[in-house]
């Protein structure tokens, strides 16, 4: 069995990227609940997530939503975070809220709207020089509602000239990250709607092109490491959106659905070269806390991706090789089992006290009254995305 004093000194590069709008209200079709406290301004989103870096060392950056994070001087917002101890990450378009993209942005059959949204994604580009980011974030609501509506060869024929107009504008450092879903807003067909879509894409750019894993959008019973494991082989595992579900897109908290799922894909992205201060991968929440607090709702959720790391970091790599070649059904998964039912809160508890971290980041922040200060401070909080 692998020991926790092995393995902990390759904590210490993990970093997750926390979604600015995670911070905002959200909630579903139904309702939107407000939180005291809520952040009114993108600087206020950003201080929100200082404390839950300060308190995990976790969560060195946050990404933004463009246009729900527009600001007139951006250098100016990067400085800001970097005098809190953040950086600014990746930028999310949106091509999912004008009128103008009712039936589709980059796959839009008038050549107006195609260019419209591919202007939007220059934006983004030159707003990620400004802040030095890396990573541009593509995420389409373009889809269909019903058979015959739209020529699904089509759409994906101007997708990839649409795409390749925007790669064409690429940074040399800068990366272009295809996220996929499988339904939503569209209900009969999505232009991007699994990891083979994506991949197929991004494959015909080049290599700043990547995939992007939201856990969250996939059909029910899908086995997401797998995907994990072929993209990482193929060298296109560009990032993730970490969230949870028990049915559909759901966002909740990491790890709060299915524990168990969350370690089996972290077992694969150490298994496939994912995970470390070398790896290309960004980690990435993709949350929204619609009924608990959010920063304490960000912070569980880094604890949880950090849990679910070390109990993969535990599983006896050399043991679970030799079983699987003797063909030790049994055997095999005992050693895959065995790290996962290890308890490790205590090791970590130690871990962070010996970072100078406190062993008890929730109870930290519980006690630090940050959460009442900024119930007193903001008034009005905004909701995230629309009208943030
Ligand atoms: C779409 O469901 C998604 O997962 C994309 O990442 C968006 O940018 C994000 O949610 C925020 O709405
Ligand atoms: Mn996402
Ligand atoms: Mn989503």
């Amino acid at each position: 069995m692998t020991t926790f004093e092995s393995i902990s000194d390759q904590l210490e590069a993990q970093a997750i990227e926390l979604p600015s709008w995670a911070f905002g209200n959200s909630g579903t079709r139904f309702k939107v609940f407000t939180t005291p406290g809520t952040p009114r301004t993108i600087e206020e989103k950003i201080s929100d997530a200082a404390r839950v870096h300060e308190l995990t060392g976790l969560a060195p950056s946050v990404a933004l939503h463009i246009p729900w994070d527009k600001v007139d001087d951006y250098a100016a917002l990067g400085r800001y975070a970097g005098d809190l101890g953040l950086s600014l990450g990746t930028v999310n378009s949106n091509t999912f809220q004008d009128d103008a993209y009712k039936f589709g942005s980059l796959t839009h059959t008038d050549a107006a709207v195609r260019q419209k949204a591919i202007d939007h994604h220059f934006e983004c580009l030159e707003i990620m020089n400004e802040t030095g980011s890396n990573d541009l974030k593509i995420w389409l609501a373009d889809g269909t509602n019903y058979p015959g509506q739209g020529d699904i060869r089509g759409r994906q024929d101007r997708l990839a000239d649409s795409l390749a107009a925007i790669y064409g504008r690429l940074g040399d450092n800068q990366r272009l990250v295809l996220e996929y879903k499988f339904f939503e807003p569209a209900f009969y067909h999505t232009d991007v709607p699994d990891w083979g879509t994506s991949y197929a894409q991004v494959a015909a750019l080049g290599d700043q092109a990547l995939v992007c894993l939201d856990t969250g959008h996939h059909a029910p019973g899908t086995n997401i490491e797998f995907i994990v494991a072929q993209l990482l082989r193929l060298g296109k595992l560009g990032s993730f959106d970490f969230n949870s579900r028990f049915y559909a897109d759901d966002d909740l908290i990491v790890g709060a659905a299915d524990p168990f799922q969350l370690f089996r894909i972290l077992y694969e992205v150490i298994r496939g070269g994912g995970f470390g201060p070398d790896s290309p991968v960004a980690f990435m929440l993709d949350q929204c806390h619609n009924v608990e607090e959010k920063i304490p709702g960000q912070i569980r959720s880094v604890l949880n991706v950090q849990e679910m790391t070390t109990r993969a970091l535990l599983v006896d790599r050399d043991a679970l090789t030799a079983a699987q070649d003797a063909g030790d059904v049994l055997g095999a998964n005992g050693i895959l089992m065995d790290a996962f039912y290890t308890d490790v809160r205590a090791d970590l508890a130690a871990w962070r006290e010996s970072c100078g971290l406190p062993a008890d980041p929730m109870a930290a922040f519980a006690a630090s009254g940050y959460q009442q200060k900024i119930a007193d401070e903001r008034v009005g909080g905004r909701q995230a995305g629309w009208g943030a």
